[in-house]
């Protein structure tokens, strides 16, 4: 059942929505992890809305809380660069492989950057990921700069003309002010050879409104144009995706569902609307 539900079918046939009870919808918001801030801004504007033409009101609400942007992936000729950044944990290895998997299964040339150089087994599964799906991964030595790793890379790709270049990064501390710098320079060396076209942000959906202070930080130290958001499987309260558009107004470009390569889809705004209100 869709978080809006009960307040459809209560107010089908009501001439305004004045008798319903407002608390109630309130926590039903909040429970579906979209946040006091756009709570109290949906319950505000759904306030005016009459009894016949709810859903169409509703979805018109619910859009207006959305970016505008553009949602498909910014193509860069002859390379695109995205680069891919979030806190520990989030997806991000996991989503690079994803990515790359779709793009080469729609045809395009795709070359993998593990810049993770703190840990070896962070290496290792890009390269695991990168068998399993046919795509090449450039690494550098244990303990290797970042930005050398994707300077290569780049390099790589720039003289290969690759279509795709994903860079995954290693997972960081939006507190932590040298590893946000860092990831400033991994962008510049890229730059010395070709444009970063994306900068994406993994945010993980379970950790609800902590997603969108994660999120702040990382688009005041990077230029974040787009965000994949994670495990929307198991617990996650799906509200959390609205909210964070609405916050920071990044469009969501991918969204991952399960740990699994297929799990992984291009965000359908449309349908994540409906969804969020008829379930
Ligand atoms: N259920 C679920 N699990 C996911 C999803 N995406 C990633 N995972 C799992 O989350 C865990 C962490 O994924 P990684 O891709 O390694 O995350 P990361 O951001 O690269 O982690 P660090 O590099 O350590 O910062 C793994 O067990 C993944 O299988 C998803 O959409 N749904
Ligand atoms: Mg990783």
């Amino acid at each position: 059942m869709g978080i809006f539900s009960k307040f459809i079918s209560k107010i089908k046939g009501e001439s305004t929505a004045d008798p319903l009870d407002w608390q109630e919808l309130e926590s039903e918001l909040l429970a579906a992890d979209l946040g006091p801030t756009l709570t109290s801004s949906i319950i505000k504007d759904a306030k005016s809305i009459k009894g016949d033409d709810a859903l169409a009101s509703l979805t018109q609400i619910l859009n207006s809380k959305l970016s505008s942007k553009q949602r498909v992936l910014s193509k860069s000729e002859p390379t695109s660069v995205v680069v891919i950044v979030g806190v520990n944990g989030t997806g991000k290895t996991t989503s690079v492989a994803k990515l790359a998997s779709t793009l080469k299964a729609s045809g395009s040339s795709v070359l993998l950057a593990a810049a993770d150089t703190f840990r070896a087994a962070a290496v290792e599964q890009l390269q695991t990921w990168g068998s399993r799906i046919g795509v090449e991964v450039i690494s550098g030595k244990e303990g290797a700069e970042p930005a050398s790793v994707a300077f290569d890379a780049a390099s790589r790709a720039a003289q290969e003309k690759v279509e795709y270049l994903l860079i995954d990064t290693a997972g960081r501390l939006h507190n932590k002010s040298d590893l946000m710098a860092e990831l400033g320079k991994v962008k510049r060396v890229i730059e010395k050879s070709l444009p970063v076209s994306e900068v994406l942000l993994v945010i993980d959906g379970t950790t609800g409104q902590n997603g969108i202070s994660q999120a702040k930080i990382f688009t005041e130290a990077v230029d974040v144009t787009g965000l994949i958001v994670t495990k929307l499987d198991g617990s996650a309260r799906g509200g959390v995706a609205l909210a964070i558009e609405s916050a920071l107004d990044i469009p969501i470009k991918f969204v991952g569902t399960g740990e699994a390569e297929a799990d992984f889809a291009a965000f359908d705004a449309d349908r994540y609307i409906s969804g969020l209100i008829e379930g």
